[in-house]
């Protein structure tokens, strides 16, 4: 499927048309979630995505690198919404499924109220978001020009891009987590201490590991392994879908990088629009990279 220039709007959000239609994206707020589903949660760049398929993938391997460097991520992990999933769950033996979704909670909350599968959300504080979502659509054909750099920031603040707000999404699924089986992990944690992450989610997945699968699994996930992996770092999209002459889906993986493009002013008024959008929600962000 290559619709590129096709956006299809669903409950008032964009998507892009490459991989979502109408169609898969009803799918997926009436799909039978199983009791034994991993679900992967989080708004794009947020490296909930990719970071935590691969960590899941090779925890559910007990650290065997195998499926992780033979199979495609959007195959082990599909996301619910996009419109090959379907399918791909039809054929797939799988057990648990490891799904993904980038769907706010108001519209999967139904779906998952019987449900007892476990979910992980996976967050990022919103500039580095907005900076590696900015990179991406300048390289990512089935999303609209990003325009210059300070008109993106406007439209991210008004959560007008494609995926909707990043305000709603995190407030969403967090407000929520008490009512689901969800664990929330920051990519600011998975950076300073990936083992101790890793280690979190195995035993919320009551999957707990050797010590040699530990050590694994942190070598596998590292940002260097990922990079070089072409089943995880996207260089199998052919270049008409992501112009890899533009840009590199494992950019830099830092923590901070949004100091890079923000200016003094930018940087106000992110923080005033931040305070006003978030002051009903408790949660802490990491902005800067600690000192070692
Ligand atoms: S997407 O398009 O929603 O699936 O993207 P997502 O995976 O959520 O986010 C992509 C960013 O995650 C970074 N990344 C990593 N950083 C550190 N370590 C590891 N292992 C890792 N894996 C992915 C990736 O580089 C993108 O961030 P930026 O800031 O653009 O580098």
């Amino acid at each position: 499927m290559a619709r590129l220039d096709v956006t299809e709007i669903f409950h008032g959000i964009s998507y892009p048309g490459h991989l979502h239609t109408q169609d898969s994206l009803h799918h997926a707020l009436k799909f039978p979630f199983q009791d034994t589903d991993v679900l992967i949660v989080s708004y794009p760049k947020s490296v909930g995505t990719t970071w935590m398929q691969e960590i899941v993938t090779l925890i559910s391997s007990r650290g065997d690198p195998h499926l992780s460097q033979s199979s495609p991520n959007w195959t082990r992990a599909p996301w619910l919404e996009q419109y090959y999933c379907a399918d791909l769950l039809k054929s797939s033996t799988s057990t648990p499924r490891v799904l993904t979704t980038h769907l706010p909670h108001d519209l999967l909350g139904p779906a998952l109220q019987e449900s007892k599968g476990q979910i992980i959300y996976v967050s990022r504080n919103p500039k580095d978001v907005l900076v590696s979502f900015y990179h991406f659509h300048k390289m990512a054909n089935f999303l609209p020009d990003p325009g210059s750099f300070p008109e993106f920031l406007h439209q991210f603040l008004e959560g007008t891009l494609h995926f909707g707000s990043w305000f709603d999404h995190i407030k969403g699924w967090t407000s929520q987590a008490a009512a689901l089986n969800l664990l929330h992990v920051t990519y600011e944690e998975m950076s300073k201490d990936l083992r101790g992450t890793i280690n979190r989610v195995s035993s919320f997945l009551q999957r707990p590991l050797l010590e040699h699968e530990l050590n694994n699994c942190v070598k596998h996930c590292s940002f260097s392994c990922m990079k070089d992996n072409k089943m995880i770092n996207y260089s199998l999209i052919p270049d008409e879908i992501l112009d890899h002459s533009k840009g590199c889906f494992m950019r830099k993986g830092e923590i901070g990088d949004w100091k890079n493009m923000f200016t003094g002013e930018q940087n106000r008024y992110f923080d005033t629009v931040f305070k006003s959008k978030m002051q009903d929600c408790i949660l802490k962000f990491v902005w800067e990279k600690p000192e070692n």
